[in-house]
């Protein structure tokens, strides 16, 4: 028998040597390798046999440790980092379990409704009992503490939401009040305002004291003048009946003045306001021209912003508008209330009662309306236009909106024409849907009157 040893690194090179060396199977080979790192190779026979025969033996390899390079010992320290993950996952999914069911109480508890009371703190109670009994009481601490700042946010959140309902009712309240609704509000109340100026102007014309103080500072006035008619109306019931320039006085502080009486159309009676029939006379004119009235009272002219404001405020006037174009087609406009106040309220327009065949132009829409406007000239703005003068733009007095869907004082234009549209416009006549601008020409009138009548008056 024979027993070698053998480095283990050279074991192919021992079995070569046991080879090389001739002994016999009985002999025994004894080699130490160098290395620490060696280990003993046992070879024996593996049974009974005879002297030169060849015998079957066997090797015993001890275990084998290889060592391997250095950046190995990492997987060691990776395996020991690993289990330390897995067992802080473990606690965590422990923790969340815990977690997970608070949380399901906590919902019940907000499906229910109630406030945080003593069921909540029971359930609060149950929960802390179960955490303890996992033996975390650290986290559960967290855990409790965390549930009641999610109970305080939760109530917070309940309030707040509250709060924005409320908030939001209130603002689809505040939205009806819109800015539209304002100017309807600014707009009635001056209207109050203006009637009541009216009347308090008109009750102090017959004003005692006053008539005695006038009697005191101004000589008696003539008897004639005293009865003088106050409008076109009056003279028709003297019976004069024919078309013409009649002198009235509608208040007997401020003298007579010539007017021209319609005596003629639509039951006679009609004091004429303003007339355009040739373009001879230019409506381009100041504040202090449109005051005072200009032109012809037998041809074009404007009677005059004082004259009309003593001729509304003496009696309750209707206002007629008769309008005709080139065309030969004729309209009307006729307001059963008309109104132009004093010069302190830039002579404000009042109108109502639309009827007629021409269209309500003077009051188009909310946004054109020249109901309740200040008149404006070139050089005296009043009008609702911010940016500038709708008077200088379209070279008219008028009570310009921002800016009009009416203007009887536009530029007089003996034919159709194009561009900007400062000639006599009327926004509801009948053929203005197909006036493109600026392409199309542009509607034109070659007569236009306006006049008014005490609404009383029985032709
Ligand atoms: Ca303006």
């Amino acid at each position: 028998m024979k027993l070698v040893y053998v480095c283990c690194s050279l074991l192919i090179a021992v079995w070569q040597e046991v080879e090389a060396s001739g002994s016999g199977p009985s002999g025994v080979l004894d080699r130490v390798s160098g290395g620490s790192s060696c280990s003993q190779v046992r070879l024996k026979p593996a049974g009974q046999c005879e002297d030169e025969e060849e015998c079957p033996y066997q090797i015993t390899v001890p275990p084998m440790t290889i060592q391997l390079p250095k950046q190995f010992r990492l997987l060691e320290k990776t395996m020991k980092e690993l289990q330390s993950l897995k067992e802080t996952v473990n606690r965590l999914k422990s923790s969340c379990l815990e977690c997970s069911m608070q949380q399901a109480d906590l919902n019940l508890q907000k499906d229910s409704g109630d406030p945080p009371t003593n069921s909540a703190e029971q359930s609060r109670g149950d929960t802390s009992a179960r955490v303890y009994r996992n033996g975390n009481s650290s986290d559960n601490e967290i855990v409790q503490n965390m549930q009641v700042k999610m109970n305080r946010m939760s109530i917070s959140l309940k309030n707040a939401r509250a709060q924005i309902n409320s908030l939001q009712g209130r603002l689809e309240e505040l939205n009806l009040l819109n800015l539209e609704n304002v100017e309807d509000i600014v707009d009635r109340k001056v209207q109050n305002i203006t009637g009541i100026v009216n009347k308090i102007s008109n009750t102090c014309t017959h004003c005692p004291g006053q008539q005695q103080q006038q009697q005191q500072q101004q000589p008696p006035p003539l008897q004639h003048i005293t009865n003088a008619p106050r409008d076109c109306s009056e003279i028709n019931m003297l019976g004069m009946r024919n078309n013409g320039v009649y002198k009235v006085m509608p208040d007997a502080r401020n003298g007579s003045f010539d007017v021209y009486c319609d005596m003629e159309e639509f039951g006679g009676g009609w004091t004429v306001l303003q007339r355009r029939i040739n373009g001879s006379v230019s409506f381009n004119r100041t504040w202090a021209e449109y005051k005072k009235g200009f032109g012809d009272p037998k041809g074009e002219f404007w009677l005059g912003n004082d004259k009309i404001h003593l001729l509304t405020k003496t009696k309750d006037m209707i206002l007629r508008i008769e309008l005709e174009d080139f065309e030969g087609i004729r309209g009307y406009a006729k307001y059963e209330q008309f109104y132009v106040s004093n010069e302190f309220l830039n002579y404000r327009l009042s109108l109502s009662g639309y009827s007629g065949t021409a269209g309500n132009a003077l009051q188009f829409s909310k946004h054109f309306n020249h109901d309740q406007k200040f008149f404006t000239t070139p050089d005296k703005d009043n009008d609702m236009y911010p940016s500038g003068n709708c008077g200088m733009y379209y070279g008219s007095g008028w009570w310009f909106d921002a800016c009009m869907s009416a203007n009887l004082n536009g530029k007089y234009y003996k034919g159709k024409y194009k561009g900007k549209r400062d000639g006599i416009f009327w926004g509801t006549w009948h053929n203005l849907t197909s006036e493109y601008y600026p392409t199309n020409y542009r509607q034109t009138f070659k007569n236009v009157k306006m006049m008014m009548r005490p609404k009383n008056y029985a032709p």
